[in-house]
């Protein structure tokens, strides 16, 4: 596809929030949009957000209002992160018959996750239930003229199938209500498209991360192009020991891995906690999480029609440390 002529649509692609409302302001005003009649603009530009907007961070609330206002005044675009489809399931109570009371349990860790975001919106009850209608309203992908969209992963056959169903790529409450079985459509279309593929480490091995948690999966990419090795599809968080990263892909494995062809058009993600300096994974994937809440960079890529990625149209703004939650 050629650059863009005058008058069509550019856009800018901002990773996950977390609450980092003033950084956003900087990055959106970086960018050269300003606040008019109370919402965030630019005379030429879209900005398409890639979800996370909750949890972590210390505006959490205030990044709410801000995107919203965004989206409905067509100002920009949303998909859905794996926190707001959390925020959903903790938030839903479950249907008579399950062994719990919400959709997503109310475990200590599933409780730590969302506190901030609840503790916000103490006082402001009504406001946070239509939020959470609101997150009914976030696709799970765009398929935009020119690029895609997707939380954490680009999964064809499921978003095919998906959008079978939905054409609008929203999910609804009974959606919700399935994806809780691990095995059901439901299920592997939010683990794939919101919290991205992982993959068994060969002959029941583990491994420990530096931050002591032991792991028997590790995080695969849905762009890898003819694997030979685990290590060649190992994407995060940590590497594999070399004796393990070394191994030949069995033909099994290599059944399960997605690809993503360098002919088809950019995809954009957010999800990963990337470190480092801003650049395209490959001449089509772009991931634009570069850890805001962890005193990272918020990160935005200025697209405006080409199908080459190019590392000098990442712009990012560094965290400041009054814009991070102590608890983070
Ligand atoms: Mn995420």
């Amino acid at each position: 596809m050629p650059e863009l002529n005058a008058g069509q649509p550019a856009y800018d692609l901002i990773g996950d929030i977390h609450g980092c409302a003033q950084t956003l302001e900087i990055l959106l005003h970086q960018m050269g949009y300003r606040k008019r009649q109370g919402i965030w603009q630019h005379p030429s530009r879209q900005v398409v957000f890639l979800g996370d907007i909750i949890d972590r961070g210390p505006r959490i609330r205030q990044s709410l209002h801000l995107v919203r206002d965004m989206v409905e005044h067509g100002s920009a675009l949303i998909v859905m992160g794996n926190h707001e489809y959390n925020a959903l399931a903790y938030c839903t109570r479950s249907r008579p018959g399950s062994t719990q009371s919400h959709v997503r349990a109310h475990t200590e860790r599933n409780q730590r996750q969302i506190r901030e975001t609840l503790a916000e919106f103490e006082h402001h009850d009504l406001e946070w239930q239509d939020f959470l209608q609101w997150f009914y309203t976030l696709p799970l992908f765009l398929e935009m003229d020119g690029f895609r969209v997707v939380h954490a992963c680009w999964n064809h056959k499921l978003i095919r199938q998906f959008r079978d169903k939905f054409p609008d790529g929203c999910m609804n409450e009974d959606f919700l209500h399935a994806s809780m079985a691990d095995e059901s459509f439901a299920g592997k279309v939010t683990d794939h498209l919101l919290r991205g593929t992982d993959m068994k480490l060969p002959d029941g091995l583990a491994i420990t991360s530096k931050d002591g948690f032991t792991r028997r999966f590790f995080r695969t990419k849905f762009w890898a192009s003819n694997p030979e090795t685990y290590g060649d599809i190992v994407f995060q968080p940590d590497p594999l020991p070399k004796d393990i990263a070394t191994r030949p892909l069995p033909e099994a494995a290599r059944g399960e891995l997605l690809s993503y062809g360098r002919g088809e058009p950019p995809v954009f993600v957010g999800h990963y906690w990337m470190t480092g300096k801003p650049e395209p994974i490959t001449p089509n994937v772009a991931c634009l999480d570069y850890s805001a809440v962890k005193y990272g960079k918020l990160v935005a890529y200025r697209w405006s029609g080409e199908q080459q990625l190019r590392q000098e149209n990442f712009v990012w703004v560094n965290v400041d440390r009054t814009d991070v939650s102590p608890r983070a």
